[in-house]
């Protein structure tokens, strides 16, 4: 822990972006770490060890990231969906987003449906965004889709976690997917 909050912040003292720090660093690392742990050369407990690394270079990073004057150019919604507990890639998105001066309101891990509709209806959000990295989980991502449309909201659904594909977003009716934390930006940029 002491070697991330040091060399976050020594990033940070060397005035590199909050978004370079994400996306060459903390991203790439973890990357890895998903990668070892594939390849079973890696294992539960230093899994647990590098998320707390990430949440914490996230909680480090957080204030640098709070929008330029302070005011958003539009408001996203992001959860992991219903029976998902992982995080941390959906916490890269909302780090990249508020960064590109979006306000993001993050629901959490394991989000019913109607809460994003909620949270769409709640906060005015131009989008919200449906994490899901469990093939388990992945159909959660449908049902919202259902939800949101049933609900007649405007916002548009993005989708994206590691099992999830172009194919499977076009498939379900999303309006946009992306493979990563520095694509998500573009995405939502797309759509103003
Ligand atoms: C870290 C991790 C955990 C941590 C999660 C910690 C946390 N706070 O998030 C812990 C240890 C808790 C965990 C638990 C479990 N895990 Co796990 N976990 C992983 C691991 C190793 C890395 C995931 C990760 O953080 N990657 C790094 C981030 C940065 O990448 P990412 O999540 O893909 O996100 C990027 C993109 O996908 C995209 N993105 C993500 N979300 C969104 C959303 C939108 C809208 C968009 C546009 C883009 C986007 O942008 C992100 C940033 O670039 C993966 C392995 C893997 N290859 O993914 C397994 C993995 C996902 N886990 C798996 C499993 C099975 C589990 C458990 C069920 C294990 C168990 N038996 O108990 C439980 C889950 C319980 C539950 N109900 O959810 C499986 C899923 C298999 C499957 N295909 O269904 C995997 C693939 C491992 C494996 N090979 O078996 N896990």
């Amino acid at each position: 822990m002491t070697l991330v909050r040091n060399t976050v912040n020594e990033a940070l003292a060397a005035d590199i972006p909050p978004a370079d720090i994400i996306r060459d660093g903390l991203g790439k690392g973890m990357d890895r770490i998903s990668k070892l742990f594939d390849e079973a050369k890696i294992f539960l407990p230093q899994i647990v060890a590098a998320s707390k690394a990430m949440d914490l270079a996230l909680e480090l990073i957080g204030p640098s990231l709070t929008e330029g004057n302070g005011t958003s150019i539009g408001t996203i919604v992001m959860g992991s969906v219903r029976g998902d507990i992982h995080e941390i890639g959906k916490d890269v998105c909302c780090a990249m987003l508020k960064g590109a001066g979006y306000k993001v309101i993050d629901l959490g891990p394991d989000q019913a449906p109607e809460r994003f509709v909620e949270g769409a209806r709640k906060h005015c959000a131009m989008a919200i965004g449906a994490s899901a990295l469990m093939t388990t989980t992945l159909v959660v991502q449908k049902e919202i889709v259902v939800e949101m449309r049933k609900d007649g909201s405007s916002a548009k659904v993005l989708v994206g976690g590691a099992p999830c594909c172009q194919q499977w977003a076009d498939e379900i009716g999303a309006d946009g997917y992306s493979a990563n934390g520095s694509a998500i930006v573009n995405l939502v940029r797309s759509f103003v």
